[in-house]
């Protein structure tokens, strides 16, 4: 049997940090890629030197290249530029979409048969690119966010209740952004739903922080923004693949009818198996819930329409 193969492209903050997640999590051996030489080389290396103490034998290693990749099950793309203040998730969009198109293409040409789990913003959009650039099916491009929104959420409800936040689960559809769409009906804590638990404004309060997304870690780190909790992120996605766990995770689908969408990557609750994405968890909107998911998939449609039409052809 062999061990799983995942490529992570961008070897930054997120990417650096989903790979020791995956690698600690035995998960498979890792291929570091980024342009940057010496980066993805030394990085990997470090990780290399990290795992006869915490203990993994999965092998890493580093390039600038794509030969190494070749066979990958997975392919994690990050790279890109990360949102600075002031900088909407849109503004990156012409930038991370070169960016995006010219590492997917390379990396499927070595990987035909590989996952891509999307993670560079703006992340619905980028989807889009990383779709057309590999050719791939929707069930081999999926992009991580609603498992970082949901997380999110769910800690600040731990937060305000002072449990668990394991004891908490919480829905967030929608695009990665301004127009996502906490849940707070099918948000629960021990199968309690939250509305029964907290007063509205207390919820209000909680679903306008879990809006903001990163905002607040990118006002408080000043330069940079989150990683630790998106490359969390990344490894529950990957984990539920690579062991064919069939969770029910919240990531960007390429929508074909269902939620009364089509041909658009927006965030929907997904069940992640060995086959990348096997099915749409549709669950009953109120006429509210599916009015803000549309406008949200609308938002990402209009972003997707601007990009270039040649963008990316492998
Ligand atoms: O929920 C989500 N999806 C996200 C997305 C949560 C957090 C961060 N999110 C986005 O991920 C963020 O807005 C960025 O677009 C990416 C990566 O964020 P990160 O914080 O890791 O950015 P860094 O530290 O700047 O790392 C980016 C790396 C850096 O090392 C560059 O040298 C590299 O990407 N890079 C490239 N590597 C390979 N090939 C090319 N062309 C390339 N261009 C840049």
């Amino acid at each position: 049997m062999r061990k799983p193969k995942i490529t992570v492209i961008g070897a930054g903050n997120v990417g650096a940090t989903a790979a020791q997640r995956l690698a600690e999590g035995h998960l498979g051996d890792i291929v570091l890629v980024d342009v940057v030489d010496g980066v993805p080389q030394g990085k990997a290396l470090d990780l290399v030197q990290a795992a006869p103490v915490v203990h993994h034998d999965g092998m890493l290693v580093g390039t600038n290249g794509y030969d190494a990749t070749a066979g990958s099950d997975v392919i994690v793309m990050t790279a890109g530029l990360a949102r600075k203040p002031g900088m909407s998730r849109d503004d990156l969009r012409d930038a991370n979409a070169a960016i995006v198109a010219d590492c997917v293409s390379r990396a499927v040409r070595k990987s035909r048969d590989s996952i891509i789990v999307m993670v560079t913003n703006p992340l619905d959009v980028m989807c889009e690119v990383a779709r057309r650039a590999s050719g791939f099916p929707r069930e081999r491009v999926i992009g991580m966010a609603g498992v970082l929104d949901a997380a999110r959420m769910r800690a600040f409800i731990a937060m305000e209740l002072g449990v668990s936040s394991e004891s908490v689960f919480a829905l967030v559809l929608g695009g990665h952004g301004d127009s996502m769409v906490p849940v707070p009906r099918y948000t629960t804590v021990s199968g309690v739903p939250l509305p029964e638990l907290l007063p509205a404004e207390r919820i209000d309060a909680i679903v306008q922080r879990t809006a903001k997304g990163g905002g607040e870690i990118v006002q408080l780190l000043k330069t940079g923004s989150a990683y630790y909790a998106p490359a969390a992120g990344v490894y529950e996605m990957v984990e539920s693949m690579v062991r064919d766990r069939k969770r029910i995770l919240p990531c960007s689908v390429y929508l074909q009818g269902e939620f009364g969408l089509k041909d658009v990557f927006v965030g929907v609750p997904a069940r992640l198996g060995a086959n990348g994405m096997e099915g749409v968890f549709e669950l009953k909107l109120t006429a509210e819930e599916r009015a803000r998911l549309h406008a949200s998939a609308r938002d990402v449609a209009e972003q997707a329409a601007k990009l270039p039409a040649d963008l990316g052809k492998a």
